[in-house]
């Protein structure tokens, strides 16, 4: 049986493609999820990935994780920059998670800098667009074979 892996995508990621194409590309939410559920095949992966504008939202799927999934890749989005909920969720889970950004945001606005998620996370990728999912599951994916 492939593991499960739970992806999880912050606030106004569902508006990929649609606005900052320049930024995001042109691709849409579907367009990604179709994307990560490709690469988690690749991997001997099974993914479900889901998307939410609300904090406590993110934080509920990540409490249910204990137990069901195999590990988790996260982009908080917004909430990167702002909420210790998140981090003290990825922390309390303790499942393996890696941490992705669409853009560099080491190269963006100063409070796109920092991250409250990182150090809860085994990884964070950045700039990568779509590609920093499917690495994000192939760190897992070598993770998960080593425990
Ligand atoms: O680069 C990333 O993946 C981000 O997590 C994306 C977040 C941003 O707040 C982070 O600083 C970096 C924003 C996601 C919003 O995506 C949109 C896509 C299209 C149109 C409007 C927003």
């Amino acid at each position: 049986m492939p593991k499960k892996i739970l992806v999880l995508n912050g606030p106004n990621l569902n508006l990929l493609g649609r606005r900052e194409p320049e930024i995001y590309g042109r691709a849409t939410y579907a367009d990604l999820e179709r994307e990560i559920h490709a690469a988690a095949a690749r991997w001997r992966l099974a993914a479900t990935v889901k998307q939410s504008n609300h904090e406590g939202v993110l934080v509920d799927w990540i409490q249910a994780a204990d137990g069901e999934f195999a590990g988790i890749v996260i982009n908080p989005a917004a909430y990167t920059h702002t909420s210790v909920a998140i981090l003290d969720a990825l922390k309390a889970v303790a499942l393996p998670a890696v941490e992705v950004h669409l853009s560099a945001i080491e190269t963006r606005e100063k409070f796109r800098q920092h991250s409250y998620i990182s150090p809860a996370c085994l990884a964070t990728i950045t700039g990568h667009g779509f590609a920093g999912y499917d690495e994000a599951l192939a760190l897992l994916a070598a993770k998960l074979v080593t425990n």
